[in-house]
């Protein structure tokens, strides 16, 4: 089910790039350049069970809808592989959770996502401590 754009975000979220953070709060524009995504862990990443709420702002006209279909995350050095159970499209921002970093390092998480009719992701590192 698709969810509809709020337009509050906009204002703070325009700075950042996509650097790792174990802080929670990451900011990264998507490979399509449809959506720029504002993820927040809740608390901070963590080894193990992690939720966090994902938020978009629209930088194309068209993207008018976006749906958080997935969220994955890989460790490619150790080919590990973990995916959130549970993803909540009930309210804006999505909230997904069961995302099982379990292991301390880097992953790189994906949200796949439907903009509109168009599939895009958001690619970004996190370094679980
Ligand atoms: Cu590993």
């Amino acid at each position: 089910m698709p969810a509809f754009l709020p337009a509050a975000f906009a204002a703070a979220t325009l700075a950042c790039g996509a650097a790792p953070s174990t802080e929670g709060t990451v900011i990264a524009t998507s490979q399509g350049g449809l959506v720029q995504a504002h993820v927040e862990f809740e608390g901070a990443v963590r080894r193990g069970d992690n939720a966090l709420l994902v938020d978009f702002v629209a930088l194309a006209p068209a993207a008018a809808m976006v749906q958080l279909v997935a969220i994955e995350a890989l460790m490619p050095a150790h080919g590990h592989r973990a995916s959130a159970d549970r993803i909540s499209i009930d309210a804006s921002p999505f909230r997904a959770s069961g995302l099982n970093l379990f292991m301390t390092g880097r992953w790189q998480v994906e949200l796949d996502l439907r903009v509109d009719e168009t599939e895009d992701f958001v690619s970004f590192p996190v370094d679980v401590p």
